[in-house]
């Protein structure tokens, strides 16, 4: 036995512990991943939050070939970014209610690296940003202008993000200015891609316009390492989408991924992390959706949303399929 499995072992068994079989047959021969290693690995596998097969296929032909887990989450990402009808990521992503469309979003790998940018205009492809300021940079996140100009150092193109139906979208809101987050529609659609590679190493990545028609200068969860997206290579990984400030508040990708950590499901997980938003004390659960996905070392994968109609795109095994996620709430 190795040494620190053993130490961990003997202390365990001098405190009287009865291990559970969940938790010893967590622990791998590589000491620190928690595999089961009676489930044999379904990889490679790509996962994104609502129903983007184009992306999940751009990234499964990337794992497919043998190409990094990073590179298939950057890739899917862009292929939503660059879509003008998807009024939530990238060009063509509705504005803030002064009229600017303003992106925020992140990656991270499998050696436990990310990067970010918050708050960056006139870019389409903020998640090559992100991955940009993780490799090129000493820092994990840029804002603004700061990352505005970061990037057009690295030769992105400055290009005007608000596309007609946006502005004609923007427009109409003006015209009574109501604020309220909607439930599932097009305002709640961040795309975040999570993925394996052949090789069984995990990266994530996470791109969104964020909440149409917020306040000029807000920043949700997208880009925010641990609330937005969390992977960890030994474990697994996640990504949230809906209303950031209630993901920011329960920090929810870290949590999922440290519940898997102990041996939860990728569904346990993310029902696990629901719950702690809808049992909050005064929740207001029913005026807004959050929904997570989620997948562990072994490729299993799980999601779980607030509300109804929230969905994954998995490809796995040769096949790429949008799931109808379970939810939370269901009297109503
Ligand atoms: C945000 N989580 O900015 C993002 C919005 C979102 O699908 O998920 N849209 O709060």
């Amino acid at each position: 036995m190795k040494r620190r499995k053993f130490i961990k072992n003997a202390s365990l068994t001098s405190l009287g512990i009865t291990v559970a079989g969940t938790l010893n047959s967590c622990v791998d021969s590589s000491e620190n991943t928690f595999v089961n290693p009676k489930i044999k690995p379904q990889i490679p596998v790509v996962i994104a939050t609502w129903n983007v097969k184009f992306a999940t296929a751009e990234a499964w032909k990337i794992l497919i070939d043998g190409g990094s887990a990073l590179d298939a989450v950057e890739q899917g990402c862009r292929i939503e970014e660059a879509n003008e009808k998807g009024q939530s990521v990238g060009k063509g992503g509705l504005p803030d209610r002064d009229g600017n469309v303003t992106l925020d979003a992140c990656i991270m790998n499998e050696q436990g690296n990310c990067g970010a940018v918050v708050f960056l205009q006139n870019i389409t492809h903020a998640v090559s940003v992100a991955r940009r300021v993780m490799e090129d940079t000493p820092h994990v996140m840029l804002a603004g202008k700061g990352a505005e100009k970061f990037a057009i150092s690295k030769g992105f193109k400055k290009e005007n993000l608000l596309t007609e139906a946006s502005k004609l979208a923007w427009k109409k809101w003006a015209e009574t200015s109501q604020y309220s987050p909607i439930i599932n529609i097009e305002n709640h659609d961040t795309v975040g891609v999570l993925a394996i590679d052949k090789n069984g190493d995990i990266s994530g990545a996470c791109t969104t316009s964020g909440l149409a028609y917020k306040m000029n200068g807000r920043v949700g969860d997208s880009p925010i390492i641990g609330s937005g997206l969390f992977v960890d290579n030994n474990v697994g990984g996640a990504v949230a989408t809906g209303l950031g400030e209630e993901v920011v508040k329960t920090v929810g990708s870290f949590l999922i991924v440290e519940l898997m950590r102990q041996g939860k499901t990728p569904q346990q997980a993310c029902e696990e992390a629901i719950r702690r938003i809808v049992d909050k004390p005064n929740s207001q659960y029913k005026n807004f959706q959050v929904g997570y996905i989620a997948v562990n070392k072994q490729g299993e994968t799980g999601a779980y949303s607030i509300h109804q109609w929230f969905s994954m795109t998995k490809y796995q095994n040769g096949e790429n399929q949008n799931i109808q996620s379970d939810y939370f709430n269901k009297n109503c």
